[in-house]
């Protein structure tokens, strides 16, 4: 009987072990799983109002801090796995106050410096998908201090009940500039009112385009460590597109408006012949780990 308890709880550990953990930082030429605060669980943050989302739940402290000079890479791997549930991801940088070690990620302290989304050829997907390493260039202009760098993935494959997977590590940057990015907080960065592309219905209809959730990306964008970086930059803060081939114009307004009943007016106007997409729904989720919590 106690055997067969055992067997039970292992069997329960190896499903669960579907889901994916950020568990390697890449700095620079580097790599660390030090740095990273690994949660306990790979079990994704489903509570989008909730201070988990900020470096996920039941970490283990990391036991260092990465130097990596500003304009060097900058990112995190999962080890052993690929990313499988259909959703964006993006990778943020929040300022400490002081050390990285010593910060909890509370206040307005957050800014994203790359993203990936959907693309749209030959199908709609993600770019995520299949990818297990996630880097981008810590722009030159960030100052230099201590940070915790986040990534996070967004699994879509059950419309309406987005899931975090998401990780923290700590890093020092030297050698930055003086930008100002602008900051912030987690929670409070992403909302289901706000972010369309949080509750979207991935399977019908095919969405034909796709933002983000959470703030434009910053850039940095000053060459120099000039003065040129001020706090309300009016920037051509663009967001690149995640797919060249769907620029904003592109917009079906007919799905949004039934998918996205808070969506501001100026997207629920002019129908588009959603009708033309195929009328078969994926199933909700393809993973081997269902059913999620
Ligand atoms: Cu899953």
């Amino acid at each position: 009987m106690k055997f067969s308890a055992i067997l039970g709880l292992a069997l329960i550990a190896q499903t669960a072990s579907a889901h994916y953990i950020f568990d390697t930082l890449v700095a620079g030429s580097t790599t660390s799983t030090k740095a990273v605060r690994k949660p306990a669980e790979n079990s994704p943050i489903n509570d989008i109002t909730s201070n988990n989302l900020r470096c996920n739940v039941n970490t283990s402290p990391a036991t260092e801090t990465v130097s990596v000079a500003a304009g060097s890479k900058i990112g995190f791997r999962i080890s052993n796995q690929k990313i499988y549930h259909l959703g964006p991801a993006a990778l943020y940088l929040g300022k400490a106050p002081g050390s990285a070690a010593e910060w909890d990620g509370s206040g307005q302290s957050w800014f994203k410096i790359a993203e990936w989304g959907a693309v749209f050829e030959p199908q709609f997907s993600f770019s995520s998908l299949d990818k297990s390493e996630f880097t981008a260039t810590i722009p030159p202009q960030v100052p230099s201090g201590e940070y915790l760098v986040r990534i996070e993935q967004i699994g879509l494959h059950q419309p309406g009940a987005p899931e975090f997977y998401l990780s923290c590590a700590q890093v020092k940057i030297t050698d930055g500039g003086n930008g100002n990015p602008p900051m912030v907080s987690i929670p409070g960065y992403v909302s289901k009112e706000k972010d369309p592309g949080l509750t979207v219905d991935i399977y019908y209809p095919k969405p034909t385009q796709y933002t983000v959730p959470g703030p434009e990306i910053y850039y940095g964008f000053n060459d120099s460590d000039d003065t040129s970086d001020l706090p309300d930059e009016p920037q051509p803060q663009n967001r690149v597109p995640s797919s060249s081939s769907s620029p904003s114009a592109t917009v079906s307004p007919a799905s949004k408006a039934s998918t996205f009943p808070n969506a501001s007016a100026s997207r629920t106007s002019n129908p588009s012949p959603s009708a033309t997409l195929t009328p078969t729904r994926a199933p909700a989720c393809t993973c081997t780990c269902y059913p999620d919590y």
